[in-house]
């Protein structure tokens, strides 16, 4: 490793194994105009900077956290590189903070809930959208039923919601869908909950969507994480899980989920540094939550059709693969059902997503779930990461809520109609 490399990776990891807050940590938006810059900032996402959103494409802005003990060697780097930048925010810890009161407030007026339908004024917590689909199996006994599938590292309770039409035809083809893998990108969660009550509560609309399918939906694939970001003001740009791992004599929390399925596990765009936001996990399902999902996986491959897994932010729908820039036989049956979403969401809303394989329209990154969903069987297997807000891009202001989980809702309708066509 070069110096530099060894000072960005200390720096670095004082950023994210801190999490004293982000009092004076700066967020820029850095845009590479040669492949070389491209490169070097993929590599620093390797070495502890926290990329909000990372784009391989030369031209395209991406967002990157920087803190106080980064920042002159970032701003060296900058001017060396010639590498073009714009200050967005100059102390995230003021911003999340400002956010933080906005939303204490919200829940005030909005008390904790579980029964009924859920609105799309507020974000929810884990326990709210387990008792909120709890509620809809009691409700409609016929068509849905809940199941726990296990349980955190810090034990929280893991369900998932089946939607059906209530006609009990057994072995019907499965759609699985999945969110809140990020603890951070809240929005996830909240278009899941969405599509839930579009099948569920909303279901003569929607009726066409579950004659011949059942929906497996998890809400929450990573509810430890998910809390953590939830807790007062220090942890909000949190990522991964929460279980603890030593390293240099200190303790950083988590593995990213989305690196540590066993498919090309760790080979390319993931991390061996603990305390690195990509970090694989010491071994391939080192973390019960991605356990769960792998399990749910396999026991639904024989029926299943497509997996669907709910992220954001940016506006992409990706397909495998994520390990290699190869893509793979059937490319061309994963790029139609990934456009009929596009296509949808372009055309009642004007928003516009990039349609490709992660790895050619993304970044190269391995071990992530869609790769593993396509290689256990699933014949659609599609990221969706959805529009982004607030300065960080995960913290869409409640009021753009609503707008955010139809639209998303939308693109789900046309993949899931193609998907019901084809298959
Ligand atoms: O990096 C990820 O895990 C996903 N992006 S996010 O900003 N939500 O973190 C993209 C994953 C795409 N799939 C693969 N690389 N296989
Ligand atoms: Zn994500």
């Amino acid at each position: 490793m070069s110096r530099l490399g060894l000072f960005t990776l200390l720096f670095g990891l004082a950023l994210v194994a801190a999490e004293q807050g982000y009092e004076g940590y700066r967020i820029y938006e850095v845009t590479p105009t040669n492949a070389a810059q491209g490169k070097l900032l993929h590599g620093l996402s390797q070495q502890g900077y926290d990329f909000l959103s990372l784009s391989r494409l030369v031209g395209h802005p991406s967002r990157v956290i920087v803190s106080p003990a980064q920042l002159s060697s970032f701003e060296e780097l900058l001017k060396e590189q010639l590498i073009s930048n714009r200050l967005l925010n100059d102390n995230l810890g003021a911003t999340i903070a400002m956010e933080f009161a906005q939303r204490q407030l919200q829940r005030r007026l909005s008390p904790i809930t579980g029964k009924g339908r859920l609105s799309t004024d507020r974000y929810y917590t884990h326990e709210e959208i387990t008792n909120y689909i709890d509620d809809l199996a009691a409700r409609y006994p016929e068509r849905v039923y809940v199941k726990t599938v296990g349980w955190s590292y810090e034990k929280r309770i893991i369900k998932t919601i089946t939607i059906t039409n209530g006609d009990r035809r057994p072995n019907k083809k499965v759609i699985f869908m999945d969110g809140t893998f990020h603890a951070r990108e809240w929005i996830s969660p909240a278009a899941v909950l969405y599509v839930i009550d579009q099948l569920a509560e909303q279901f003569d609309q929607n009726a066409d969507l579950l004659k011949d399918y059942d929906w497996v939906i998890l809400p929450v694939v990573n509810p430890d994480g998910y809390e953590h970001t939830q807790k007062g003001t220090l942890a909000r740009i949190f990522r991964k899980t929460r279980q603890p791992y030593k390293y240099l004599g200190q303790t950083c929390y988590g593995a990213d989920p989305n690196r540590n399925f066993d498919f090309h596990w760790n080979e390319e765009g993931a991390s061996s540094t603990p305390c690195v936001d990509t970090y694989a996990g010491p071994k391939p399902f080192s973390e019960p939550e991605t356990v769960v999902v792998r399990d749910l996986m396999h026991s639904l491959a024989d029926r299943g059709v497509m997996y669907l897994t709910i992220h954001s932010f940016g506006n992409y729908l990706l397909y495998p693969w994520g390990w290699t820039n190869d893509l793979p036989e059937t490319w061309m049956d994963l790029d139609e059902v990934a456009k009929a979403g596009g296509d949808a969401i372009e055309a009642a809303t004007g928003t516009v997503y990039a349609v490709g394989s992660s790895t050619n329209v993304l970044y190269i990154a391995a071990g992530a779930s869609d790769d593993y969903a396509f290689y256990a069987g699933f014949n659609i297997s599609i990221t969706m990461e959805l529009s982004g807000g607030g300065i960080t891009g995960f913290d869409p202001p409640a009021s753009k809520i609503d707008e955010f989980v139809t639209e998303t809702w939308i693109g789900i309708r046309a993949m899931a109609e193609k998907v019901i066509e084809k298959y």
